[in-house]
């Protein structure tokens, strides 16, 4: 094997075998939940009686709170409406089969006991309690996987923490209390708390570590470091947002689908239900059910996964908003999650959507593929899936399929009764009821073998 990483990277030696067999159940899973949980809760958008423009947990660079007046806001932080079992009850009835939380976010506030650094939820806290702990144990009784967001490269309240220089007017630091050095803050704080979230979860180890996000301090010689640690995990699955040349596991494109998926890497969109990431009490913005179902089958027909948020409060609540659209997504889920978890991407090459430049969405500026919601199509051996976003009337023209269809129906019909259709070569016309079964998605299965 050839690397020019100064430490090789699991992806840098395993054989092909190998990579299948860790990414396994990360392939299977298709749908996951992101929890962005932290300080941030407290302020929820406001600061000093004034709303703050921006994502809720970027409140401490977008106001410019100075490291101390940030720190105290531990003090107010006092989640006792939290309920492990209840999140985790959440993520399994939304049909997501794994769950990624904030373990430390640009702020630089543990959510979990660390000895390492005092600036977290047990140490700073009225609350003391360690959620990701309960949360992982959680986890793991109800039998879904587990891992943790943590930001290794920017820290917002650790001197020589990282800060993003966003524009010629701001520079990246606004307090003195940020200034010092890289390497030191990543050996006293980043990697050693990257050590006990490893270490310290057992026998709920993390199954996933979500770097974020690297800047121009993150050379290959420091990820490097890291990387020797994560290597001591073999099974661990990480992103590709450590830094340092280090390419990870999976793409991370954010807030949107991409055109064509990535062909040949495994990838993950991560999205918003609403338009902030941390708790925003004034966004209410929240995305339809159909939209996030429509998005989900999108995903899936290109092969990727779905990492869906969620920002609770800061009394340890998932907004109602919030929590209402998962378990619809569920109940879809219960009756067409066949057509989801598991599948390979759709047989038909083409596009569904086009790029604009005008769309307006968190986090990333670069023109953004659109999606129209006509159809879609995922695939396992012997069956393809036909995923009808908009109804088409009582006929459906599909040009494409290469193989003959042997039996054709709509999965959230409980009798599977058989469709009328014909195939001539490449083309099949099918007979439709005259209106879905399900608005969000009406899944027809053909069947090839
Ligand atoms: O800056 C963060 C942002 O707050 C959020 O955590 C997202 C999630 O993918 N990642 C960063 C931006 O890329």
């Amino acid at each position: 094997h050839t690397s020019s990483h100064p430490v090789p990277a699991v992806q840098d030696t395993e054989t092909p075998a190998q990579r299948d067999a860790r990414m396994a159940w990360w392939r299977q899973a298709r749908f996951g939940m992101f929890i962005h949980w932290g300080l941030y809760a407290v302020p929820a958008g406001n600061w000093q009686g004034k709303p703050v423009d921006g994502i809720g947990e970027w409140i401490m660079y977008n106001a410019k709170i100075p490291v101390a007046d940030y720190k105290k806001l531990a003090s107010q932080f006092d989640p006792t409406k939290f309920d492990a079992h209840a999140w985790v009850a959440l993520a399994k009835a939304a049909g997501m089969k794994y769950i990624i939380i904030t373990a430390k976010h640009h702020d630089g506030f543990a959510m979990f006991d660390s000895k390492a650094n005092p600036f977290n939820i047990v140490d700073a806290t009225p609350f003391k309690r360690d959620p990701l702990q309960e949360l992982a144990v959680e986890a793991h009784k109800q039998g879904i996987k587990f891992g943790f967001y943590y930001s290794q490269d920017q820290d917002w309240s650790a001197a020589g923490g990282a800060a993003l220089n966003m524009d010629a007017f701001h520079t990246g630091h606004w307090d003195k209390a940020q200034q010092g050095n890289f390497a030191d803050y990543l050996h006293t704080k980043a990697i050693p708390q990257l050590k006990e979230l490893l270490a310290n979860y057992q026998p709920a180890a993390p199954s996933v570590i979500w770097f974020d996000t690297p800047t121009s301090d993150m050379t290959p010689q420091l990820a490097s470091e890291i990387v020797t640690l994560l290597n001591q995990h073999p099974n661990l699955i990480w992103n590709n947002r450590l830094g340092g040349g280090y390419q990870g596991d999976t793409e991370t494109p954010e807030q949107h689908v991409p055109a064509q998926g990535y062909p040949g890497r495994d990838w993950e969109t991560c999205m918003t239900i609403n338009d902030t990431w941390g708790y925003k009490s004034a966004d209410t913005n929240f995305k339809s059910t159909q939209e996030l179902i429509r998005t989900l089958a999108d995903v899936a027909s290109k092969g990727g996964n779905l990492l869906l948020n969620v920002g609770p409060d800061a009394e340890g609540v998932i907004p109602a908003g919030e929590a209402e659209r998962l378990q619809a997504i569920g109940t879809w889920l219960d009756v067409n999650g066949e057509s989801i978890y598991g599948t390979g991407p759709t047989p038909f090459p083409g596009d569904h959507g086009k790029f604009s430049t005008t769309e307006k969405t968190v986090g990333e500026k670069q023109p953004k593929w659109v999606p129209a919601w006509d159809w879609r199509a995922t695939a396992r051996p012997g069956k393809i899936y036909i995923h009808l976003l908009t109804w088409p009337g009582e006929a459906f023209h599909l040009s494409g399929p290469r193989v003959q269809i042997k039996k054709a129906y709509l999965l959230a019909d409980p009798q599977h009764a058989p469709l009328k259709y014909t195939q001539k070569g490449q083309v099949l016309d099918l007979q439709l009821p005259g209106k879905p079964l399900d608005p969000n998605d009406t899944v027809v299965v053909l069947e090839t073998t």
